[in-house]
This record gives structure tokens, C-alpha cells and sequence, in this order.
């Protein structure tokens, strides 16, 4: 009997109205169940709005250090649980359990954070241009947000909006990928532990074709956070633009990492190694492309090619898996078919390429780490998204060059660049158009208390996480506040005494 878990609306725990279920599945056993939650439909969702809207004045009101100290005890219930948890994640979307745990120490820091900033929230006092008056900007809440959330960071990403928008005052109706329902259930089981009251913190799980755009569209939804496909937030974006909602997603990225010829080419390789095929690729930040220069493209090729043959597949719960598999079938459809893209276009295949089928690893959905060189910036694989472990190696005459290819796509997540120069990591720093830019550091591994987000195609509206222009910015709105205490009328910019 695998585990049955519920949507969380109005306080309560409940199944699905309709009385339908969905099945978590191991992508690397996807025999085993690893649990069972409602497949919710538009009542549900109808439901936890509701329930959302009709607790938002208690909680907007409810003193921010007050609302601080229940996301600080969320986040020692996740400390405590840190280990269950982990394990969870790496059986449910399958990355290797180092990387499950650290996807819930990425939540556990966003909630000691967030529940800090309940004592800061600050805004500006200035003096007004008039006797007897003064003036503030404060930040007030939006009232209720939608969270979607996708399958790759189970607990991560969740935590990045559910904290900042409960700190900020909004109530939230979250939903999370279908195909991570449990790790995200078991993490607002954790936060509802901790104190947040009833329908300040709702979950409907469910799929996104069923409720997704139903819960982002609805009346009584003020603010809308998406992370996924490009495809999907462009499409929320137009929707909820014109129905005046808040909007902010995080999308897609392509991610390269710049070698130049002044590398300290070891770290290089365990750079682009871990950038490229960390979580199977499976990133929005993965390094998918590595831009080379000329000088020492043949050298890094092959260190890089050798130590991609030497990572293990397997269940990421084994200590000796280096790469886990893919989330799906339709995920490992997808890569597979970008590498017969690869191949047609006129790539090198230089390793992997093939779907395993050796022993336990034929019941899941794993694929070698590919490497593919001789690739020209114009190649699709070159400038799609293929979310997997797939990494195009790609030549560069010099650091121009090689700028002018890394922004050359529809993206700007993250990028990197190795190198020894400092005059060179200045002029990637400066030139690079993307979010985030790394010297000497692959492009994954963003840390909590700066803002998360990118250029172009890679986001849409404000950033997520920490930080000066970071996600208090997307779950709280300006409001400025002019008190005249003179007893008489004054008129700015009017009088002269
Ligand atoms: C994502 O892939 O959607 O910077 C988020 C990183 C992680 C977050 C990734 N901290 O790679």
C-alpha cells in the first residue's frame, strides 16, 4: 500500500472533491509508487481561493515579526526533518542524495531568511519639501497568490515563493509539479506544523493541464509566481497581463560556461562536469553549452569527454551514483530526440547518446551523459533548452568570440567563465547578458540571499529570492504615505513659505 497524501485547504486536510487520485512515481523504479495525492479539479481549486481570500485580512494584518517567527519554527521543523526529506526528494524526482538534501537546505535558508526579513520589510523615509509634514514609502502585501511550481527542485522552489509571500503578508493557494507532489506535500505539512493558520497556506495537487492555468487565471488569485517552460509562463504571462495580475516566472535557460585558453583547465573540466550533468541536467541554471577557445579546445575536449565516461548512473539513493535518471518517459523522449537532433545537424557524438538498458537501470529513465562536439552556435542543440544530461562543446576564437556566443540565444539565466585573467573575468562580468555570471564556478549553485532570475526568455517580471530586487519585490507592492500635521492646507510644489 503506498502512502495517500492530501490537498491542505482552509486549514484542513482533504482529498480531491471528485475523489481522484494521482501516482508518484521512482524515475528511477517508476514500478514503485512513492505516494498518492488528489488529482484536484476546479472546485478544488475554487475551494482553496476562497479559503485563501478569507484569511488574508487576519494575516495581512497580523504584525510581520509575529508572521517571522512561525516561518522561523518552519524552518527548524525542516532542519529537523532534513534527512527524511532528502531521501524523499531523491526518491520522488531522483536526483542523487547529496543533491536531495541540498534541495532542502536550499528551503530550510530561504526560511531562516525570510523570517528575518518579518524585522526589516523596510521601506524609505524622506523629508517632504513642507514644514510639518513628512513622507514614507512602505511595502504592504498583494492579497492572494498562486505558486506553480515545477518537478525539478521539490522542496527548493517551493520554499523560494512560499516564504516571501507569506512574510510579506499574502495568503497563497500552492500547487506544485505532479510529478514531485509528495516531497512538496510533506513540506507544507512542515510549514502548517509550525503555526501558519488556516488558510493562510493552501495546497491543491493536481496536473497542470487540469488546474495550472484554472488556479493562475482565477478572479480571486491577485498575484501569480511560475517557474517552468518558457512555453507555459509566456502563455500565463499574456493571460494574467491583461487580466491585471501580478506575474512574475522563471523559465528556461542555456547556459554556457566560457574555457578560455588561461584556464586552470582541471577546474574547468569539474566545473562544466558538475554544471552539465548535476541533477542530470535537469537545471533551468545547467551548463548545456561550453564555449571553448581555440588555443585549448582539443585538451579540454578531451579531459572533459574522459571524466563524462568515467560518472556512474544509477538510483541517486546509492553512494556510488554520480547521475540519476530523468524525471519521465516524455523527459527522456524529449532528450533522445534533441541527440538525433544533434546527430543530423552535423554535431560529433563524442560519448554517451544512448538510453541504458543495463541491468537495474533499464526500469528507469536514464540516459548517458552525452558530450557533443564540433558544434556551431547555430545548431539547435546549441540553442534549445534540453533539460537533460546533454552538453554541446563549442569552439571560440577569443573572448569576444566567445561573449558573442554565449549571448547569442534567447536566453540569459546564468553563464561563467574560467579563467586566470583578471582582466578577462571583467570583461565577462561586464559584457555577459544574463542574470547571474560565475568566474571560476559553474553556472548552478545559487545562493539564497541575492536575487534569482534572468534576461530574455528566462524570466518574465521580478526575481525570485534575496536580496536588493529579489522577491520581496514580487509579493509586496509600494505604497507611499504623505501626513500633513500643519492643521492648515499645504500645497506642494505651490507654496513658497
Ligand atoms: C532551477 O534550476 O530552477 O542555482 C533552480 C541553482 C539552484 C537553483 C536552481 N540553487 O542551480
Amino acid at each position: 500500500m503506498s502512502e495517500e497524501w492530501s490537498n491542505l485547504i482552509g486549514g484542513k486536510w482533504t482529498g480531491a472533491e471528485a475523489g481522484k487520485t494521482l501516482n508518484s512515481l521512482n524515475p528511477a523504479d517508476p514500478g514503485e509508487v512513492v505516494g498518492v495525492v488528489p488529482a484536484s479539479g476546479k472546485v478544488d481549486v475554487d475551494k482553496a481561493v476562497r479559503a485563501a481570500r478569507d484569511a488574508y485580512e487576519g494575516w495581512r494584518l497580523t504584525p510581520a515579526p509575529k508572521r517571522g517567527e512561525v516561518l522561523f519554527r518552519a524552518a527548524e521543523l525542516i532542519k529537523e526533518n532534513k534527512e527524511k526529506l532528502g531521501r524523499l526528494v531523491t526518491r520522488e524526482m531522483g536526483k542523487v542524495l547529496a543533491e536531495g538534501l541540498g534541495d532542502v537546505q536550499e528551503a530550510i535558508d530561504m526560511a531562516y531568511y525570510m523570517a528575518g526579513e518579518g524585522r526589516r520589510l523596510s521601506g524609505e523615509t524622506v523629508p517632504s519639501e513642507l514644514p510639518f509634514k513628512d513622507c514614507k514609502s512602505v511595502r504592504v502585501s498583494i492579497g492572494v497568490f498562486a505558486l506553480i511550481t515545477p518537478w525539478n527542485f521539490p522542496t527548493a522552489i517551493p520554499a523560494w515563493k512560499i516564504f516571501p509571500a507569506l512574510i510579506s503578508g499574502n495568503t497563497v493557494v500552492f500547487k506544485p509539479s505532479r510529478f514531485t507532489p509528495v516531497a512538496a506535500t510533506r513540506l507544507v505539512e512542515l510549514i502548517a506544523e509550525a503555526g501558519v493558520p488556516p488558510g493562510v497556506l493552501n495546497l491543491v495537487n493536481g496536473t497542470g493541464d487540469e488546474i495550472g492555468e484554472y488556479l493562475a487565471t482565477h478572479p480571486g488569485v491577485d498575484g501569480v509566481s511560475f517557474t517552468g517552460s518558457t512555453a507555459v509562463g509566456e502563455k500565463l504571462a499574456r493571460i494574467c497581463s491583461g487580466l491585471d495580475k501580478e506575474i512574475s516566472c522563471e523559465m528556461g535557460g542555456k547556459n554556457p560556461i566560457i574555457v578560455m585558453d588561461d584556464a586552470r583547465m582541471e577546474l574547468a573540466v569539474e566545473g562544466a562536469l558538475w554544471g552539465g550533468f548535476g541533477t542530470t541536467g535537469q537545471r533551468c541554471t545547467a551548463a548545456s553549452r561550453v564555449i571553448v577557445h581555440e588555443k585549448v579546445y582539443d585538451r579540454f575536449l578531451e579531459m572533459f569527454t574522459n571524466a563524462a565516461k568515467k560518472l556512474r548512473l544509477g538510483n541517486g539513493l546509492s553512494r556510488t551514483t554520480d547521475v540519476g535518471p530523468l524525471i519521465n518517459d516524455s523527459q527522456l523522449k524529449k532528450v533522445l530526440n534533441y541527440i538525433e537532433i544533434g546527430k543530423n545537424e552535423g554535431a560529433r557524438l563524442v560519448t554517451g547518446g544512448r538510453s541504458c538498458t543495463d541491468g537495474d537501470l533499464e526500469k528507469g529513465y536514464f540516459i548517458e551523459p552525452t558530450v557533443f562536439s564540433e558544434v556551431s552556435p547555430s545548431m539547435r542543440i546549441a540553442r534549445e533548452e534540453i533539460f537533460g544530461p546533454v552538453v554541446s562543446v563549442i569552439r571560440a576564437r577569443d573572448l569576444k568570440d566567445a561573449i558573442g556566443i554565449a549571448n547569442g540565444v534567447e536566453y540569459g539565466l546564468s553563464t561563467s567563465i574560467y579563467t586566470s585573467d583578471v582582466n578577462n573575468s571583467a570583461v565577462a562580468e561586464r559584457d555577459l547578458d544574463a542574470g547571474i555570471v560565475y568566474i571560476n564556478a559553474p553556472t548552478i549553485g545559487a545562493e539564497i540571499q541575492l536575487p534569482f532570475g534572468g534576461t530574455k526568455k528566462s524570466g518574465l517580471g521580478r526575481k525570485e529570492a534575496g536580496g536588493r530586487g529579489g522577491a520581496l519585490d514580487m509579493f509586496t507592492k509600494w505604497k507611499v504615505v504623505y501626513r500633513d500635521f500643519s492643521n492648515r492646507l499645504q500645497k506642494a510644489q505651490i507654496d513658497k513659505d
